[in-house]
């Protein structure tokens, strides 16, 4: 796979592949960690400076390109069914990501024998808002004020209507869809540019997040984070592939393969939301998704979709009450279930969220707040997991959506192998 975007580079020569070069950026960053962690903490910047680049694209990309995409399909209906099959397959994929992470911490037992004991901790009323009010925030009562706040759910509901009205204008919006189209397609082949930026960018984090948090944080708590990476890897092989084989009846390697600059970019940005444009790019260029899905069904899964970080939820909720003797109820099975549902679309798609809402889940069984402490940390190196699988939970949702509306094109999709 490479990089559509030649920015000067002869065209005789061999173009290396993006992901290679991602890939060695993240090694020569691991390296540069473990044997200089000095210095390599001092290289965070150079991975903030591509954070930035990357967040810089979303807010324009997110609103052009939904736009573009919405006024690409003048059905409402469509858009109507489209929204209701992603928003449902987000929810299903969540409730068995949890369920694989309580299944992985049960049967591995990784808190058993550590035998913490608790102190009195006033819980911090972690309060996700309720449902209603939820709702109630998804109208952007000044689309300006979330445009510039990126709020990107207000962006979602905002660029829906706009679009839908702009359907309605006829003629008279013709100018306008005009102009948003050439101004989505602009905001996509900046991100082709800021991709040419992702092995520096991946070194850098790379570099700092190993020199920060090496050997010594992690060795202590190797066994609760093997556990969650073993179990984010099965979520991706055993959920995820075979759901693209029977319901969409695709080459589940192909989607893998089409992840892999995603993948790769969440791991080390450890944002959903700061992977989005090249999620986007991923699902168009590699995988065939329309502009119109891709465009409106990435944003919503990188706000509301978090299948890595209800695995992670499961796994730390078992693991804190093994480690503090505590016995957990079915009841209290069925409540970090729905909790931690409920928690991963309201925990934002940057770096930490899930450890923050990790504290809801606690309190929602009574588990002692003590053990965020423990869990934190590791924590960035539990979310480069989690992000990864939020990213490809996302991937695999698009995927589906549209090979359902007839609108992949299986020869992109198909040749991502090459
Ligand atoms: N880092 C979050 C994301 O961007 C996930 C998390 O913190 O759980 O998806």
């Amino acid at each position: 796979m490479t990089d559509d975007l030649t920015l000067g580079s002869p065209p005789a020569k061999k173009k290396f592949a993006l992901w290679a070069k991602i890939l060695i950026g993240m090694l020569l960053g691991v390296l540069v960690g473990l044997l200089f962690k000095e210095t390599a903490v001092e290289l965070k910047p150079i991975g903030t400076l591509f954070i930035n680049a990357i967040k810089m694209l979303i807010v324009p990309l997110v609103f052009c390109s939904l736009v573009s995409g919405v006024t690409s399909m003048q059905d409402s209906q469509k858009l109507g069914r489209i929204g209701i099959k992603a928003f449902c397959l987000y929810l299903a994929t969540t409730f068995v990501a949890i369920a694989v992470g309580l299944a992985f911490s049960i049967i591995a037992e990784p808190g058993v024998g550590l035998n913490m004991v608790a102190t009195a901790v006033e819980s911090q009323q972690v309060s996700s808002p309720s449902i209603i009010q939820t709702f109630l925030n998804l109208i952007p009562t000044n689309p300006v004020d979330a445009l510039a706040s990126g709020n990107i759910l207000q962006i979602i509901i905002f660029a829906l209507f706009f679009g839908v009205a702009l359907n309605l204008c006829g003629d008279k919006g013709r100018l306008a869809i005009d102009l948003i189209d050439s101004l989505a397609e602009g905001t996509y082949k900046l991100t082709g540019m800021v991709m040419t930026l992702a092995p520096y960018g991946v070194f850098g984090l790379m570099a700092w997040t190993t020199g920060k948090y090496g050997l010594d944080v992690l060795l202590p708590l190797l066994k609760v984070v093997l556990l969650i990476y073993l179990a984010c890897i099965f979520h991706v092989l055993f959920v995820y592939a075979p759901i693209i084989r029977i319901f969409a009846k695709l080459n589940p390697l192909r989607y893998l393969k089409g992840v892999v600059n995603p993948a790769f970019v969440g791991f080390s940005t450890c944002s959903s939301s700061g992977t989005l444009p090249i999620t986007i790019k991923a699902a168009r260029e590699e995988m065939g998704v329309s502009k119109g899905i891709s465009s409106f069904v990435l944003p919503l899964g990188a706000t509301i979709n978090m299948d890595g970080t209800a695995i992670y939820q499961g796994v730390a909720a078992v693991f804190i009450a093994q480690a503090f003797g505590i016995d957990l109820s079915t009841g209290d099975y069925f409540t970090i279930i729905v909790t931690a549902t409920l928690a991963s679309i309201g925990t934002a798609s940057v770096p930490g969220a899930g450890l923050i809402m990790l504290s809801l889940i606690f309190t929602s069984i009574g588990l002692p707040l003590e053990g965020l402490a423990i869990i934190a940390g590791v924590d960035r190196i539990l979310d480069m997991a989690r992000t990864t699988v939020n990213v490809c939970g996302d991937l695999m949702v698009s995927l589906l959506v549209a090979k359902s509306e007839k609108e992949i094109d299986e020869d992109v999709f198909n040749k991502s192998a090459t």
